[in-house]
């Protein structure tokens, strides 16, 4: 038998909000992969969430609040990680906010405050994680966001979620550049639509489920086990020379012109 793939990795999981977030899926295939695991949670609301699901990883899993909207808390966050652990290994940022108001109307009705928001919740956080993370990161490590194609081209009311995950993608090349010398890598997955909670009331959302059917050259767009696995495949060693890139995982709708 061959061990696992992430035998003896340490992982802090930032975006579980429930059973189908995409941070989710991913979690459960890096711990079958053989990683231990720290959560974060948003807000009291969502503990007893994120507690419940990790309870099948067995009884105590850590897991510490970070809105990462606010530094104290990010510093606080990672104090705790620190508690728990000498060093980490992976790091998967989840994360999107945009003002529902934002992913309604016209892109160009974007006000400075909602645009301000997405791109600080949804963007620099990534950047603010990695700084935290890095002293951490002793052996290496391996950072993974999630994006989506509406940062290359316009997918009507994605809006300023399209601008800032073009910023989220951008901010992982140059932290990949940063932080390539000490062997951290840092990738995004782009994932095709998949029914979440962030996806759940956009409008048009189950006809864009059937655009992916009727265009993706694989006739659908992804599920979240094969979001797990390619997380599992970009933050395993199989994966030591890849950094920088978005890894399309959605039926191969990205190849498409027309
Ligand atoms: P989700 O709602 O399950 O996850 C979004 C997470 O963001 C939640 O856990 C929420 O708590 C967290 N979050 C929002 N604001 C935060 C804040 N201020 N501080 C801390 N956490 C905050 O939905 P999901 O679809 O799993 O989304 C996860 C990621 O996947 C996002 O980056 C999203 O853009 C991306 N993505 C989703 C799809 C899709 O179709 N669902 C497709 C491609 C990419
Ligand atoms: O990244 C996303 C959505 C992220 C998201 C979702 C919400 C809903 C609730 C960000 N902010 C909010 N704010 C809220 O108040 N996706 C990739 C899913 C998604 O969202 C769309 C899409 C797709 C795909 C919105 C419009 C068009 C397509």
């Amino acid at each position: 038998m061959t061990q696992p793939v992430l035998e003896g990795k340490v992982g802090v999981v930032f975006g579980v909000a429930n059973k189908r977030s995409i941070a989710w899926a991913i979690a459960q295939a890096w711990a079958a992969a053989g990683a231990r695991l720290i959560f974060n949670y948003q807000g009291e609301r969502l503990k007893e969430n994120v507690e419940e699901l990790t309870t099948a990883f067995g009884e105590k899993t850590p897991l510490f609040p970070c809105d990462v909207s606010n530094d104290a808390e990010i510093k606080n966050f990672f104090e705790k990680v620190r508690g728990e652990t000498d060093h980490v290994d992976l790091l998967l940022h989840s994360i999107a906010f945009a003002p529902k108001e934002a992913l309604e109307g016209d892109f160009v009705s974007t006000t400075r405050e909602a645009f301000r928001v997405a791109h600080d919740i949804s963007a620099y956080s990534l950047v603010a994680l990695a700084r935290e993370a890095e002293p951490l990161m002793t052996n290496g490590g391996s950072i993974l966001a999630m994006t989506y194609y509406g940062s290359e081209k316009v997918v009507p009311h994605y809006n300023v979620m399209g601008v800032a995950k073009a910023s989220l993608e951008a901010s992982a090349r140059y932290l990949a550049y940063d932080l390539g010398r000490k062997k951290i890598r840092v990738n995004c997955i782009s994932a095709g639509p998949v029914q979440t909670l962030a996806a759940r009331g956009i409008s048009g959302f189950s006809q864009m489920l059937k655009h992916y059917q009727e265009r993706a050259p694989l006739k659908r767009s992804c599920d979240t086990s094969e979001l797990g696995a390619a997380g599992v495949f970009l933050a395993s060693d199989g994966a030591a020379a890849i950094t920088g890139q978005v890894i399309y995982v959605d039926g191969g709708y990205q190849i498409m012109g027309m």
